[in-house]
């Protein structure tokens, strides 16, 4: 097998310098000297894959030597953020490469930024869905991700007089030097036509499936490389291309017009990420992207396992698929028409190898997040695909049916067909032999709301995993000085097994430690403030507690809360200009999708109480509002290493989880949270000691819809704070419109219930950062007790429990 102790690694200082100049001549034909920064990353990250590139095959062949069973991740996200470090971190080979790159004259933290962030994701999903991928490589599991190349990641967001403006995100523009094109993997994907079924041999029905458009994927191959061991595994993007067959085709029908626009549609497909999280887009696009990286992904994997596994009847001894969420739930029935249409098994072999193999992932009990496909468009779209779904919402509804004779009721609660639309979240749940939430909370409500009906027929299906973060990422590599800091402690082990943190614990008390930590905190603070002031013409004071609110825009995670309570922190200070607080630093970042107009007017709303306070000399020195443009990865992984205070306000019972909860965490911050999501999970770590919880528990505000809600008008009349507060919003009349949601349409998320709560923790945060003996211990117990929110720890329990996948050393 070679020598594979020393593949991943340049053998000196030396080799490494004469392969960069070999380099800078064969891609620039440029001298060392004339490279600009950007082309220096470009070199970098080529010598990265070179140095990958045996190892990549040696996983390969030794998976398919070995028939090892393998799992495939399909998300329509993966929100990868940037590669060098992390595949830099991977090898091992930081520290000869920045040590190469100053013998050369420059600086690798000035190489960093020259690459782009791949934004292939919205938020939370399709950032899991890249640590996910990280963990599995890192515990040496065989498993793969499958998604779209989309040609525009997430929109740019820019700010122009206080309001978002959106720029389309042309990453793509100078390459993506992670990728290799496999055009000899292409498959074809069909779209539209008429499908039926006509007799077949002996007896049986085949269906003929005729007059479609096909459109050619091309996938796109990133490696993913474990931590420090010699596993690559792959993440498959696909491309979607015409094929000049089906182009002539038109042609050759005289339709001139249908053949350019068959040509458009199809380089369409993989062209935009749908900028929209949480609300539900019906649009004919976004189906096509859903049925063209599943089908495409599905076929290449069965290709593959025939290749090197052998018969299709014994596809789930070997294979798994994960579907992130119902966005990829088409895997069913695709899986289906394969087995069934090509591979020439019955129903019953194809259905049960089917739900065995597949598995879903829900993200949300939103009802607007929920997806339903038209009926009609579904058909016209996807007419072969559409005949299996209603033969298996006809299979199914039997069954109820004798179950629960005459009850229409219960039928209709399930269906997957129902109203003229497709059903996704039913169809993921009757398709898939495992069902789970994102956090035990999360999971829990499934199974008493969200999905109840299906909960009752099958209860062993539904589990729990909570979420979690890759501390590779999100602590190694995002905060060098904190993690000196934790090897000099406790040494090592916890990079290999996270939950070792735990020995930090009693460091809480230890005063010289606490001192260090209150250094590293300190610096990353100061490191954040000058980057603000470079890069962004923004001054912070570093003395101040920096209070972080970093995630999309949505009305459920209440932005709008915490915005209220820093006016009303303004208007107490103005009326009191004596009051003793400690400077505080607000910082917001998260994009608003396009059509979300009210998420936009709180972007609004912070920037102008923002410009209020900068322009109030009586406020300006202790409170400061700012709201960071374009919040993505990169800066992501600046702003959690300074962070004192993590803002986790959602309305409790909405957000499934959270993450970012967990890198604050990972970070020494405070969660200022109510009791949702993995916050539960949180705070039943750390204790009330060392986080605040303020709010309506879940239950209770499930309690108030069942009521119709409360009355805010009640809390409106009778609060003076909250009438003060309100204030804000005469400012500029756009604001008019969250007043009414507040007010006219009485408050959906609780903002003015749980104000008086929230301020109240406020007050205590602040009181718990004067003893900064205590801040400090709280600060080092959340860190230790971060280790639990690994995805190292999450993917263990998916690959134990849902996947009965093992670790093959390569
Ligand atoms: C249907 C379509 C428009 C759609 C697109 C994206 C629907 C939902 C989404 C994204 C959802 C999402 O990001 N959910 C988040 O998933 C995280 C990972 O599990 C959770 O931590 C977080 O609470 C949840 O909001």
């Amino acid at each position: 097998c070679g020598n594979y102790q020393t593949m991943r690694t340049w053998k000196s200082k030396k080799e490494f310098k004469e392969l960069f100049v070999k380099k800078a001549e064969v891609l620039f034909e440029k001298s060392v000297k004339e490279l600009s920064h950007k082309e220096v990353y470009q070199i970098i990250a080529t010598m990265i894959k070179d140095l990958v590139t045996d190892e990549w095959i040696q996983t390969e062949k030794i998976y398919n030597h070995k028939r090892v069973r393998q799992v495939y991740y399909f998300s329509i996200e993966f929100l990868l953020g940037r590669l060098l470090n992390t595949n830099l971190l991977n090898c091992d080979m930081e520290n000869l490469c920045r040590s190469a790159l100053q013998d050369f004259g420059f600086d690798l933290e000035e190489i960093f930024p020259e690459e782009p962030d791949p934004g292939l994701g919205n938020g939370g999903l399709g950032r899991l869905a890249a640590c996910y991928i990280d963990s599995m490589a890192a515990l040496q599991l065989p498993g793969h991700g499958c998604s779209i190349r989309y040609q525009y990641g997430l929109f740019d967001q820019r700010i122009i007089d206080g309001q978002q403006v959106e720029l389309p995100d042309a990453w793509l523009r100078n390459g993506f030097p992670w990728e290799t094109k496999k055009s000899d993997k292409a498959v074809d994907v069909r779209f539209g036509g008429h499908a039926y079924m006509r007799p077949g041999k002996g007896g049986t029905l085949v269906c003929v499936h005729e007059h479609y458009n096909t459109v050619r994927a091309v996938p796109y191959d990133v490696p993913v490389l474990g931590y420090q061991n010699h596993t690559v595994n792959t993440l498959r993007l696909w491309k979607a291309e015409y094929t000049r067959e089906n182009m002539y085709g038109q042609l050759r029908y005289g339709d001139y017009r249908k053949a350019l626009q068959y040509k458009d549609q199809a380089q369409q497909i993989s062209r935009f990420l749908y900028p929209n999280d949480s609300t539900y887009e019906g649009r004919k696009l976004r189906l096509m992207q859903e049925y063209f990286f599943v089908s495409a992904g599905l076929q290449s994997i069965m290709r593959h396992y025939k290749k090197h596994y052998g018969s299709p009847k014994l596809f789930d001894r070997y294979i798994a698929l994960h579907i992130n969420d119902t966005h990829p739930a088409l895997i069913i029935p695709e899986l289906m028409r394969i087995l069934m249409d090509e591979e020439g098994l019955s129903w019953e072999d194809a259905w049960r190898i089917t739900t065995n193999s597949v598995a879903y992932t829900n993200h949300t009990i939103l009802p607007e997040a929920l997806e339903r496909w038209s009926i009609p468009m579904f058909q016209e779209l996807l007419p072969r695909i559409f005949l299996i779904v209603d033969e298996i919402n006809r299979r199914w509804l039997e069954a109820v049916q004798q179950r629960f004779p005459g009850q229409e009721d219960k039928a209709r609660e399930v269906a997957i067909l129902w109203n003229n639309q497709v059903h996704m979240a039913s169809l993921a749940v009757v398709g898939s032999h495992s069902i789970n939430g994102v956090a035990k909370l999360h999971s829990e409500i499934l199974k008493i709301n969200t999905l109840k009906p299906f909960y009752t027929w099958f209860p062993e299906r539904f589990n729990n995993k909570t979420n979690g973060v890759t501390h590779r990422r999100w602590l190694i590599e995002s905060n060098p000085q904190l993690t000196e800091l934790i090897c000099d402690t406790i040494g090592k082990d916890w990079i290999h097994a996270p939950e070792k943190l735990l020995a930090l614990e009693p460091f809480g008390n230890d005063a010289a430690f606490r001192e260090r930590l209150a250094e590293v905190k300190q610096k990353r603070k100061e490191i954040l403030a000058e980057y603000l002031h470079k890069e962004r013409n923004i001054t912070i004071n570093p003395h101040s507690i920096f209070d972080i609110q970093i995630k999309r825009m949505h009305m459920y995670k209440r932005q709008l809360l915490n915005i209220l309570h820093v006016y009303h922190l303004y208007r107490q200070l103005i009326e009191n200009p004596g009051m003793d607080i400690v400077p505080r630093t607000f910082i917001f970042g998260g994009k608003a999708a396009a059509s979300y107009g009210e998420a936009k007017i709180t972007i609004q709303l912070i920037n102008t109480v923002a410009r209020l306070i900068d322009q109030d000399y009586r406020a300006a020195r202790k409170l400061k509002v700012v709201f960071l443009e374009n919040y993505n990865v990169s800066l992501g992984q600046k702003l959690f290493p300074a962070a004192d205070v993590s803002e986790q306000i959602s309305t409790a019972s909405k957000e499934a989880s959270g993450t970012g909860n967990m890198k604050f965490m990972f970070n020494g911050a405070i969660t200022l949270g109510t009791m949702d999501g993995a916050n539960v999970e949180i705070h039943q770590e750390v204790g009330d000691e060392h986080s605040v919880i303020f709010g309506l528990r879940a239950d209770e505000v499930q309690q108030y819809y069942q009521q119709g809600g409360y009355s805010s008008w009640d809390i409106y009349n009778s609060d003076a704070d909250v009438r003060r507060a309100l204030e804000v919003m005469e400012e500029n009349p756009m604001f008019g419109q969250l007043r009414e949601a507040l007010l006219d349409r009485n408050d959906e998320f609780f903002v003015l219930k749980d104000f008086k709560s929230y301020c109240a923790a406020q007050q205590e945060i602040e009181r718990r950062y004067r003893d900064a003996d205590g801040w400090f211990r709280s600060s080092t117990v959340n860190i230790a007790h971060a280790g639990h929110f690994s995805s190292d720890r999450s993917i263990q329990e998916y690959a134990d429990d849902i996947w009965y996948l093992s670790p093959v050393k390569i």
